[in-house]
């Protein structure tokens, strides 16, 4: 049986699932998403997620025409339907089918779409021995040109950012804000340890709020861990006694070396992986 695609209120074949050259989501971009993680058949932190969506959607003046409780059984039903235990749903929201112009209120219906399927994982080596970074040339979007809290549909940022990654033959890429203090990766948000102390940017930094994020901050807290969010320089990244990205797709990995400069001896420090194994442990709802 093939994938069953959530799209407008009726799953339908994944052939089937098909949207217009006129949605504005395909011709601007216009239109907000998101990723979650589905752990032993249990959507993993729904409400926070339904909760951003709904968040970057009033945003762009964009209506979800579902009531967050009918949205979050929708998500329910499509990953049933495609009998997804472990896995992901990218839960998307287009503006729909409009004109060609940029006008968003031409458009009349917003769109729905929600895909369940198989997450793509970093090799399980990447996480024992640590990912290499490089710093990116491409700047975060500026706050006042796109809010990078919005999690939209429009990545290219991002996507630059990946480019530059991948050239330099790594997965990854840490974004400076336009003051150049860190922002985040290109889908990760950056934590560095020193001192014993975890240290992330805040969010005014030009990060999205990530989910995992906070997960890990939580966790972090519940071991005693102190928890400072401050502006990060590329200084403190190069000197840090441990890093980590947290998100959705990568969980909490280790970096292990970002511009050529080493960390933590080239392994994932001992807080790393204590953290790695908590929310290991809270994702499959063992505490
Ligand atoms: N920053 C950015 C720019 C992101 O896109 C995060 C931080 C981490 O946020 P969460 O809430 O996931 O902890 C993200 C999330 C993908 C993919 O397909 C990317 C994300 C999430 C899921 C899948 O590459 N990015």
């Amino acid at each position: 049986m093939g994938l069953k695609i959530w799209l407008d209120g009726k799953l339908v074949d994944k052939d089937d699932a098909k949207v217009s050259v006129f949605d504005h989501g395909l011709l601007y971009g216009d239109g907000v998403f998101e990723g979650i993680r589905v752990y032993d058949s249990r959507i993993f932190e729904n409400d926070a997620h339904i909760k951003r969506l709904f968040e970057s959607a009033r945003a762009i003046r964009l209506k979800i025409r579902l009531t967050q409780d009918e949205l979050a059984k929708a998500m329910e039903e499509t990953v049933k339907a495609n009998n997804i235990v472990n896995g992901y749903i990218r839960l998307l929201v287009t503006r729909g089918v409009g004109t060609l112009g940029l006008n968003p209120f031409l458009c009349e219906n917003s769109c729905i779409i929600i895909i369940a399927d198989k997450i793509q994982l970093y090799p399980e080596e990447l996480y024992e021995k640590g990912m290499k970074i490089i710093s990116a040339n491409t700047v975060r979007n500026h706050p006042l040109a796109i809010p990078p809290q919005i999690k939209s549909m429009n990545y290219l940022n991002n996507i630059l950012a990946k480019i530059e990654a991948l050239d330099n033959n790594v997965m990854e890429a840490i974004m400076y804000n336009h003051e150049g203090f860190v922002a985040e990766a290109t889908g990760d948000n950056v934590f560095i340890v020193k001192d014993g102390v975890v240290y992330t940017p805040p969010v005014e930094s030009g990060s999205l709020e990530g989910i995992t994020r906070k997960v890990v901050i939580k966790l972090a807290k519940e071991e005693k861990i102190c928890v400072v969010e401050k502006n990060l320089t590329k200084f403190d990244l190069y000197v840090c006694d441990e890093f980590f990205l947290t998100g959705t797709a990568a969980e909490v990995i280790g970096i292990v070396d970002i511009d050529g400069r080493t960390i933590s001896e080239g392994k994932p420090g001992p807080i790393t992986t204590k953290l790695r194994e908590k929310f290991f442990k809270y994702a499959h709802g063992k505490e």
